[in-house]
């Protein structure tokens, strides 16, 4: 196994700064949500997705184990990329369906959390002693152009996770992916699908309130890791569908007037009782805008599959 570090604690930490100066003095405050995981966050997360109310990654795991074989024999893919791997779980539902159509030789995990990229790189490893792994510490939004070059490769975006992208960003982000590949590559994407709002909406307000402290998590990596002293649990969870839009945005509500001192970079911040801060979006998709999307940065969309409901897809495109 390789493990490649193109972005590193330092890199990081100075994003995180940049960040949080950027979107904690304007107007309306913003955060962006790759800040929720740190290891406590990516913890929450992965309480979130067993909730009963979080669907997305139990609809995706069944529109991946539904069509997984399909996906082996449209691509016969010799490499699999994963960008934000997480925790790799589904993955093995595509390198099992690869190993059984023969093709695979080497799997290339990305994601910006090194300790969470080599947990789960060293257990595939483990477990497909066959497979030529090359894991890689980075951004995807910034490091397309350091995915390891291979022959016939499917690069994986799944859990919807480019719901987390505006628009524009989305669009950087495919053109970006575009150019890394060659004409014929794949890429798979996993988008979740508008539906019923009120269903929408208990996804990201969940009962137990796991999705709230998720959501303040932001606030306690900010406590943590910039010397800040915000007061977390003065800050109410809120998450609504934005129907115009189609994504539902999560945002941080200040109970009362406060100030926060935000230690490392020597910066005072004013809420105002009833001020909101931004901190995710997550759009919602329909097969139309997957598709245009796609074709808009160069890809030919030749595959939607669905989980047995509906709820979520994933996209098979061509470079
Ligand atoms: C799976 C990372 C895309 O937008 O659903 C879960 C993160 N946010 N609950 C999503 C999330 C709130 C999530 N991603």
């Amino acid at each position: 196994m390789r493990l490649d570090i193109h972005l590193t604690e330092a890199d990081q930490s100075r994003a995180l700064r940049a960040d949080a100066r950027t979107g904690l003095t304007a107007s309306p405050k913003w955060l962006p949500p790759k800040w929720f995981y740190d290891k406590c966050g990516s913890e929450l997360f992965e309480r979130i997705t067993e909730l009963p109310e979080y669907y997305p990654t139990r609809a995706e795991r069944a529109a991946l184990t539904a069509h997984a074989a399909d996906i082996a024999a449209a691509t016969g893919a010799k490499t699999l990329v994963e960008l934000g791997s997480g925790s790799s779980d589904k993955t093995r539902l595509l390198l099992d369906a690869l190993r059984r159509y023969g093709t695979l030789g080497a799997f290339a995990p990305l994601d910006v959390s090194e300790p969470a990229l080599r947990a789960a790189a060293t257990a595939i490893d483990a477990d497909y002693p066959d497979l030529d792994v090359h894991a890689i510490v980075g951004d995807f939004t910034r490091h397309l152009d350091e995915i390891p070059a291979g022959e016939a490769r499917l690069v994986a975006f799944l859990g919807g996770t480019i719901g987390n992208l505006v628009p524009a960003e989305r669009a950087e982000f495919l053109s970006g992916l575009h150019a890394v590949l060659a004409p014929g590559e794949w890429f798979l994407l996993g988008t979740d699908l508008v539906k019923d709002p009120a269903a929408l909406v208990a996804a990201y307000d969940d009962a137990e309130g796991v999705t709230a402290e998720f959501n303040r998590n932001v606030l306690y990596v900010l406590n943590r890791q910039l010397g800040a002293d915000f007061d977390p649990e003065a800050f109410t969870h809120v998450a609504l569908w934005d129907a115009e839009r189609e994504w539902i945005e999560m945002r941080l509500r200040a109970d009362r007037d406060m100030t926060v001192h935000i230690g490392e970079l020597d910066l005072d911040v004013s809420f105002a009782a009833g001020e909101e801060l931004y901190t995710e979006v997550s759009a919602k998709f329909r097969r139309e805008g997957v598709f245009a999307e796609l074709s808009a940065a160069g890809f030919a969309p030749l595959h939607w599959w669905t989980d047995p409901e509906g709820r979520f897809a994933v996209t098979l495109a061509q470079a």
